[in-house]
């Protein structure tokens, strides 16, 4: 069977999930498509990626990027850096003729999205975005629901992603609170998970109007900038910095077929943890998901009988998409690391075959201009349309 070497660059939070893919990929996928190979990894210091390279079980270390895009055994580079570094490293990684995989959000802006779409379509190499939620095996089957016509013509959408790690005013100012890294705060960091979704499930969104809002508009700044995602708390006489991105956004949707939305986002929700919806109404029926329940589905349907109508729970397992490879029974539970494997699953699987895998780097840049057109629309207190972007997905 095939090895396939992985170059990852970022031993953070991401790059302890997508460590965790590599190695149990072929544990829940065999045959697999390829087996991975922990090759190098790097991260901010040497002292740092050496520690990465023990704990995740990689071969080599190194503190310079540049060293894991141009290894000659690397075959695919996996970018789990903060948001700021996607574009250079893409960029250089497709230049050398490797597959990537990025986190997401794609970039900052739409036009740094541009030049990596770019990039790898010129490169003709496999592309991939890390929205994983569209992988939890529910998702997935909605999607076949939908595909079916099991809930008729879809008409409207509800997603949110609400989370409360940043409510606390003392809670550090990572990087996720700069425009300059991020380039947005709530939208890029999850709201762009739900623009995957109703994209996925719906279809393209062609206008956005929203409202975005900064409810803590300075925090304690935080040693080298570290990713504590609210755990750390400062003492409330450390020095402060400006919070420049969006703490909260709610938007109206308007979709090519028709079809009307709404998304929210929030890190700043107290009580939600992973509350990543989403409600889809058709002609025929309607779908529910909420990750914090992701192994249940809730689904209705019109032509049930009057006097049974009503929301039934389908607890995912082997029946259902990627039910097979994971675990025997139903509700034995599906988590963030699953997503992760199954992502890696898809992307080995399309480097194999040559093939394309979505959400590729079209779709990141196509989210990255409705991310764009959500500021824009704040800022403008106005609808903003989202033209259609001319792909050439998956694999150049
Ligand atoms: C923080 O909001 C975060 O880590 C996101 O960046 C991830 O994409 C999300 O899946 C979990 O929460």
């Amino acid at each position: 069977m095939r090895t396939i070497n992985v170059g990852l660059i970022g031993a953070g939070f991401m790059g302890k999930a997508h460590s965790l893919a590599y190695a149990a990929m072929p544990m829940f996928f065999w045959p697999a498509p390829a087996v991975p190979h922990r090759k190098i990894i790097c991260d901010v210091t040497e002292e740092a990626a050496a520690e990465g390279a023990q704990r995740y079980g990689f071969d080599e270390s190194t503190a310079d990027w540049k060293r894991v895009v141009e290894h000659p055994d690397v075959e695919v580079v996996d970018i789990a850096t903060p948001n700021h570094m996607h574009a250079e490293i893409a960029r250089a990684a497709a230049a050398a003729g490797k597959h990537i995989i990025c986190e997401k959000p794609l970039a900052r802006t739409a036009e740094e999205a541009r030049t990596m779409y770019e990039a790898v379509r010129d490169a003709g190499v496999v592309h991939m975005v890390a929205f994983n939620y569209r992988r939890t095996p529910a998702v997935a089957l909605a999607k076949r629901y939908i595909d079916e016509g099991a809930i008729g013509e879809l008409i409207s959408f509800r997603g949110t992603y609400l989370q409360d790690w940043s409510a606390d005013p003392e809670s550090p100012l990572s990087w996720r609170f700069q425009r300059e890294i991020a380039g947005s705060g709530a939208v890029g960091d999850i709201g762009t998970h739900v623009i995957d979704l109703a994209r996925y499930l719906v279809g393209e969104i062609s206008g956005v109007n929203a409202m975005l809002k900064t409810w803590v508009p300075e925090r304690p700044l935080s040693a080298g900038g570290a990713d504590q995602l609210g755990t750390g708390r400062s003492a409330g006489d450390a020095p402060r910095g400006p919070v420049d991105v969006d703490d909260e956004m709610i938007t109206m949707l308007r979709f090519s077929n028709g079809a009307i939305g709404s998304l929210e986002a929030t890190r700043n929700g107290h009580g939600r943890n992973n509350f990543l919806t989403f409600e889809l109404h058709g002609t025929e029926g309607s779908i529910v998901f909420n990750y914090e329940r992701r192994d249940e589905l809730q689904v209705c349907f019109a032509s049930d009988g009057a006097d049974r109508k009503g929301f039934r729970t389908v607890y995912t397992g082997a029946p259902h998409p990627y039910g097979e490879a994971l675990w025997p029974i139903p509700a034995l539970g599906i988590g963030y690391g699953e997503t992760k494997i199954i992502e890696c699953h898809d992307l080995f699987q399309a480097i194999v075959g040559q093939e394309a895998v979505s959400p590729d780097f079209g779709d990141g840049y196509q989210i990255a201009r409705i991310s764009d057109a959500i500021l824009e629309s704040s800022a403008t207190e106005s609808w903003v349309s989202v033209p259609p972007l001319e792909t050439t997905p998956g694999r150049g």
